[in-house]
């Protein structure tokens, strides 16, 4: 049975099917770490690992020689060193597709919930307040112009939700696409500037880090919302709190953080904010069919296959 190290825990499902047909090495479980790398590293044939958190790249694989594959748990793969994984002739897999549509309804619920103040009208009758008075007026989706950054699997699944909710849409990436027909800006700032809400899902990693930054707030302006549910990173989070905090722009909405799971108490202390804990995908449906994914993509490979769902960095190309 091939060798396969697993950096941090995962759902039970995953480790029982892995169990089955490797043998598993549980990396969190070891008492000194680099002690049981250096033990079991040799042996090790694959890696499977999350999306998000930790990062695997040239330390890791300088201790697993003979790695041949990293299967994450995720679409994103930003946390994996791929452009090394790639020198080194060893193959990334992702999760990608069967998270579009949890993302985009928790895309779409967060964006409610931040216009509609949802969270916050719970807190005022939980805290007892509505006999006093009613809640507030909120703010509202009606009339707005919402621009999607990255325009890709996830975002086509947003905005296809969003062509019900009757806003009109715009998009801002890299590059137009040709078959696409929602207006395209060639620059963030384009987008920014026509919009007054802003949802990010582009990938993580140094190309995309800042993307949004105070010049792009500044340009959403003070009826603005922002809804980040692609990286932490994407966003300068000391940006988006001056903002928050000056009506540089109305409301966010985020699902990512800079450096989860720490949260800055900035963020916490805000009103006009809805904070989740990065589950967009996060059900049991969804986590399962990435979970399979993952054990498939192993399978696949160590039965002479090839990998299911190579990312587009990785040494591999279909026979
Ligand atoms: P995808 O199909 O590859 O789409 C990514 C989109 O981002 C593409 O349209 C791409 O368009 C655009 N893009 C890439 N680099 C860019 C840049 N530098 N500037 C502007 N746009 C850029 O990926 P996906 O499956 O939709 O997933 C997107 C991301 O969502 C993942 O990588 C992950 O970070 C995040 N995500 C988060 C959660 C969560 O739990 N919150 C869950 C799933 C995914 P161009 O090539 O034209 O630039
Ligand atoms: C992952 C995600 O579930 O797919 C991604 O890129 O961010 C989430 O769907 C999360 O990273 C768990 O590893």
């Amino acid at each position: 049975m091939s060798h396969i190290l697993m950096t941090q825990p995962m759902m039970p499902s995953i480790m029982d099917a892995l169990d089955a047909r490797f043998t598993l090495h549980r990396l969190w479980e070891a008492n000194d770490v680099d002690a049981y790398v250096r033990d079991v590293g040799p042996r090790i044939k694959g890696i499977a690992t999350g999306s998000s958190h930790g990062s695997t790249g040239a330390a890791l694989f300088e201790r697993v020689p003979n790695l041949e594959i990293v299967s994450t748990f995720g679409v994103g793969y930003d946390n994996v060193d791929v452009a090394d994984a790639a020198r080194r002739g060893i193959v990334v897999t992702n999760t990608p597709d069967v998270l579009n549509d949890e993302v985009a309804d928790l895309t779409l619920g967060l964006l409610i919930a931040t216009l509609r103040q949802i969270p916050q009208a719970d807190r005022y009758l939980r805290a007892g307040r509505w006999a006093d008075a009613v809640y507030p007026l909120s703010p509202t989706l009606r009339g707005r112009r919402v621009g999607i950054v990255g325009l890709g699997r996830i975002g086509k699944a947003i905005a296809r939700r969003l062509e019900g909710f009757d806003v009109r849409i715009a998009y801002h990436g890299r590059s137009r696409q040709p078959d696409v027909a929602y207006p395209y800006c060639a620059t963030l700032l384009d987008l920014a500037e026509t919009c007054d809400v802003l949802i990010v899902i582009t990938p993580g990693g140094p190309e995309t880090r800042h993307l949004v930054d105070a010049s792009i707030l500044k340009a959403l302006g003070p009826n603005g919302v922002l809804i980040n549910v692609a990286r932490g990173s994407v966003v300068d989070e000391q940006a988006l709190i001056a903002a928050l905090q000056t009506g540089t722009i109305l409301a966010a909405g985020l699902d990512v953080f800079e450096h989860e799971p720490q949260v800055p108490q900035a963020l916490i202390d805000l009103d006009n904010v809805v904070l989740l804990p990065h589950v967009a995908s996060a059900s049991v449906h969804t986590r399962k069919a990435m979970g399979q994914m993952l054990v498939d993509n192993l399978d696949s490979w160590f039965s002479g296959k090839g990998p299911l769902s190579p990312v587009d960095e990785t040494p591999w190309s279909r026979p």
